[in-house]
């Protein structure tokens, strides 16, 4: 058993490594505690927070497979010849000497000495038959990355590239980003950067010339997926404002869900050419070579669990569940702790989250809610806010279905109301114009409710919306 939580040995090898493992400011929480004790009237109690594992190099724990299987040089042995020079041909390949090999697992080793260490396919024998290779990394766990993707080439970088991501483990697949020269002769897109984006195309598929511009490739042999520069949209250019970020995550399931997978498949789709012509004479000088893909993520736990475990002997990653939560992403609740629904835990409020743990059946609203008849059985049609339907108007965000955090200024359930300014400004909103809960009356009721209950409480406000609170 390996400790992820523990795995923070930050090596240097160069700056960009180093910034690329840094930790966001401690301000803006860094969910690292699931619970803590705490002294009470009533004795010590525990205080439940949101926590997630800490983000790492995920390329340790991912299995890589390539298809067509037999595309890595070396069976039988091949001489290369250098693209920008076919008389220079001093690159071998032979998959039976080990210091003449180019096998997969060369994309993810150390990087660091010289010379480089890198996966090869074969060259374009079969031209004008496209040479075509999926190389795909597989998780068998649900991630989501906290910094760029970073592939480097160690030939030429691919004229024709596309990203892809799979959320089910493989089932299916979506285009993360198209790479190539000419996006609109490749992929009939119109070329853009992840500067054009904003946050309202934020989740918008492009295709990016930036990476796969061709001949001088000796200067630069990356190709990223940008995933920081996507973070800046909501936590600003230097990701400062995190909790803008974790405010939207928290909200827009979209949103989140794009920076998670289960697997990452690169489709090499065109490999460098150096010029528009294929020599065909020398068709040795075309090929692809990785030496090394940089992965930063964290397991999902949902917010319920501060640390996960990499089986070694399954192969396998597995969050270690609190807040009597189960399954490898935290994805339920225990057994005996169906109390309420199941919940992702919420970043907010910033910095301790909401935990959101499954209680004890026996605490539980079941016999209540049906005795109750106030309709609370399924908390899922309580949902007082979402992304899509019941949206917060006016810029309030809304936290965990349940309630909308009203920009000032505004009001409402959905704050879809300006407050009221001072005598005389509220004639467009007569009698119920008050946002209820400020009624001193019900403020009164709703803390004696809090002082009572035990488990989840469930308070019908005037206008007839539940809203549920924990105790
Ligand atoms: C690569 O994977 C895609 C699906 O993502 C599939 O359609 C395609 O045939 C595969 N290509 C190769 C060369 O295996
Ligand atoms: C890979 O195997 C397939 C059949 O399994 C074969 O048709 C193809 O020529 C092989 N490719 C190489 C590069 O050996
Ligand atoms: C490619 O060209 C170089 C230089 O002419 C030659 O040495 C090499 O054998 C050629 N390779 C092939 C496959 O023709
Ligand atoms: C993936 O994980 C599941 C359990 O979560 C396990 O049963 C399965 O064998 C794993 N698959 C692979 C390919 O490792
Ligand atoms: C979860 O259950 C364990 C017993 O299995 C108990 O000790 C612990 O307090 C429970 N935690 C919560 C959050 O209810
Ligand atoms: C509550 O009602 C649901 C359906 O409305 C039913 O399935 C469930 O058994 C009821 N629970 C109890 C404790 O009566
Ligand atoms: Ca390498």
């Amino acid at each position: 058993m390996f400790l992820l939580q523990t795995v923070c040995v930050c090596v240097c090898v160069s700056v960009s490594v180093c910034v690329s493992m840094q930790h966001y400011p401690a301000a803006w929480g860094h969910y690292d505690v699931c619970k803590s004790q705490i002294y009470t009237e009533e004795g010590v109690t525990w205080d439940y927070m949101a926590c997630q594992p800490e983000a790492t190099d995920m390329t340790k724990f991912l299995s890589v497979s390539l298809d067509p299987p037999n595309i890595t040089c070396g069976d039988p042995p091949e001489t290369y010849c250098a693209l920008e020079n076919p008389y220079m041909c001093n690159n071998e390949c032979d998959a039976t000497t080990e210091e003449l090999a180019h096998p997969p697992e060369l994309m993810f080793d150390f990087e660091g000495r010289n010379p480089t260490t890198f996966w090869q396919s074969t060259s374009w024998k079969k031209f004008p038959k496209p040479l075509e290779v999926n190389v795909t990394l597989s998780w068998n766990k649900t991630i989501e990355l906290t910094d760029d993707i970073i592939l480097t080439f160690e030939s030429g970088r691919p004229e024709q590239m596309l990203l892809e991501k799979s959320l089910d483990y493989g089932k299916t697949w979506t285009p993360y980003q198209f790479y190539a020269t000419d996006c609109l002769d490749a992929f009939n897109m119109d070329p853009k950067t992840v500067n054009e984006l904003t946050q309202r195309t934020l989740l918008d598929i492009i295709c990016t010339e930036d990476y796969s511009r061709g001949y001088v490739w000796k200067y630069d042999k990356t190709v990223r997926f940008e995933i920081k520069d996507r973070f800046a949209l909501f936590a600003g250019p230097r990701l400062h404002n995190m909790a803008s970020l974790y405010g939207q995550l928290d909200t827009t399931r979209n949103l989140r869900d794009f920076f998670t997978v289960t697997d990452l498949r690169i489709r090499l789709l065109k490999p460098a050419t150096g010029s528009t012509i294929v020599d065909e004479n020398n068709l040795s000088r075309y090929f692809y070579a990785i030496s090394d893909i940089k992965v930063q993520g964290r397991c999902k736990c949902n917010l319920h669990s501060n640390s996960c475990v990499y089986d070694k002997e399954k192969g396998r990653l597995g969050c270690e569940c609190e807040h009597n939560t189960t399954g490898p992403d935290c994805g339920r609740c225990k057994r005996h702790y169906h109390g309420r629904q199941w919940s992702v835990g919420s970043y907010l409020p910033i910095p301790k989250g909401t935990a959101n743990i499954c209680i004890h059946s026996s605490h539980g609203p079941v016999n209540r809610a049906n005795a109750s008849s106030l309709g609370v059985a399924n908390r899922n049609q309580a949902r007082v806010c979402d992304g899509a339907m019941l949206r917060c108007q006016n810029g309030g965000t809304c936290h965990h279905h349940q309630r909308c955090h009203c920009a000032p200024g505004f009001t409402g359930v959905l704050c879809e109301r300006a407050r009221c300014q001072g005598p005389g400004h509220c004639e467009e909103y007569p009698s119920s114009g008050q946002e209820s809960v400020h009624h001193p009356l019900l403020l009164h009721r709703l803390h004696l409710f809090l002082q009572v209950c035990h488990g989840l409480l469930a308070l019908l406000l005037p206008q007839g919306v539940m809203v549920f609170s924990f105790c």
